[in-house]
Order: C-alpha cells, then structure tokens, then sequence
C-alpha cells in the first residue's frame, strides 16, 4: 500500500512515521508513506499556496491551482483508489472505514489548513472527506496521522500478533477487555484469579463478558 500525504506543514507529519509500529511497517516495505511539501507547488516566488476568499471574510483560502498541480502529478504516476480531504466537516472516521481502507492499493490524502481549501478542489479532485471527530483542529496533519495509524496496523504483516488487531476495540463493536502483566500482586492490588489459572476456556469466556460489561457501562451505542 502507498499513502501519499499533501500538506503545507510536512514537518508535523515527521514524527509519527518516524516512530515504532509505523517506522517498521515502512522500513519492512509494507506500506510507503510519501509527504508532500504543498509549498513546492506553490505560485509565483512567494510560493503562494493561500489567498483571501471571494466576497470577503476572515481566513486565508488554500488556492486551487497548487492542489491541482500537486494532484495530478501524483495521478499521472498511479492510478489513486482515494483521494481524502482531511475536514472537520467529513464523514466521522470510525473503524470500518479503516478496515477498508486498509485494503486499498495508492490513496492521497490532503490536509486542509487556515479557513480550509477552495471549494473546486473538493467538487473535482476529491473522492472522499473524513473527519476524526466533533472538534476543530489547527489542520488536517494531526488528523492524517490518526487515520494513517488506524489504517497502517490493519495492513497484514504490520503488527506481530497478527490476531491481535482483530481483537482490538471496536473490531467486533465491543470494547476490549481489561488486560494485566506481571506482578500477579503488586502492594496488594491483585490480578483477577481466573487470568493465572491456566484454564483457557474460562479465560476467553471471562474476556467475552468484561468486555460486554466495559460496552454496557462506557459505550452502550455500540451494542445496537
Ligand atoms: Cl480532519 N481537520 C481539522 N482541521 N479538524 C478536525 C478534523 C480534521 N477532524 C476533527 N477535527
């Protein structure tokens, strides 16, 4: 898989590819991640990516034509099975949007930035807006990097349990179960008896409930 990231502030997108799980997804060739400086594209010396809007109002526009450009370089090297604005106003990212596009080949994701990007670049170029959630962000990096990370650990292969992202949260509309490591004791704080018995059927049937319990008590929408 290749995900191409257009952004005007690459330097926010360093860290968290740079890092653990996404670092070693990249360096084993399972996934390619290439950022892309919008400000490369931009016009005139200045590099101007940003102008005012039409009929006035505070906040730069992102321009058109440095997307454009960006865009459809990209897409004359690859066909492109997504194209992803990074909005506020998207669609609520959740976990089987993930799940699918975890099983895309080339996706470009574009963060916006300032008051957002010229509405045309929407209408024409893009395929697919997404939102992590009900708050504004100062742009779509901190986003891109949550829904790379979400789609990059579906990627078989990229986590070395491979059961283990089908246990996660959400995977089966439940939340997951408490877990616990050594000491079995520690000050008096004890770990469940059930979880050191060694009776592995009643394990998983203990997991199955506290895990309907946490839903019950935390995210009951999950359950209908
Ligand atoms: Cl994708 N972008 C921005 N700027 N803010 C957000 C967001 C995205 N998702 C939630 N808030």
């Amino acid at each position: 898989m290749r995900i191409d990231i257009i952004s005007a502030l690459p330097a926010l997108l360093e860290s968290p590819f740079n890092d653990s799980i996404l670092k070693r997804a990249i360096e084993r060739g399972l996934v390619e991640v290439i950022v892309h400086d919008l400000r490369e594209f931009g016009l005139g010396k200045h590099r101007q990516i940003d102008d005012y809007q039409f009929g006035g109002g505070a906040g730069m526009v992102m321009m058109v034509e440095p997307i454009y450009n960006c865009i459809e370089r990209l897409k004359k090297e690859r066909d492109y099975d997504e194209i992803i604005y990074m909005t506020p106003d998207g669609e609520l990212f959740d976990q089987k949007t993930a799940n699918s596009l975890s099983l895309k080949q080339n996706i470009i994701i574009l963060c916006g930035h300032y008051k957002g990007i010229d509405q045309r670049i929407r209408d024409h170029l893009i395929t697919s807006e997404i939102s992590i959630g009900d708050y504004v962000l100062s742009g779509g990096e901190l986003a891109a990097a949550v829904v790379s990370d979400a789609i990059i650990r579906l990627i078989p292969g990229v986590l070395n349990d491979e059961s283990s992202a089908l246990t996660d949260s959400f995977q089966d509309n439940l939340l997951a179960p408490p877990v616990y490591t050594r000491p079995a004791d520690f000050k008096g704080w004890k770990v469940p008896e059930i979880l050191t018995g060694g009776n592995f059927h009643a394990i998983e049937k203990w997991r199955e409930e506290k895990a309907l319990e946490r839903t019950q008590a935390r995210r009951p929408d999950l359950l209908n």
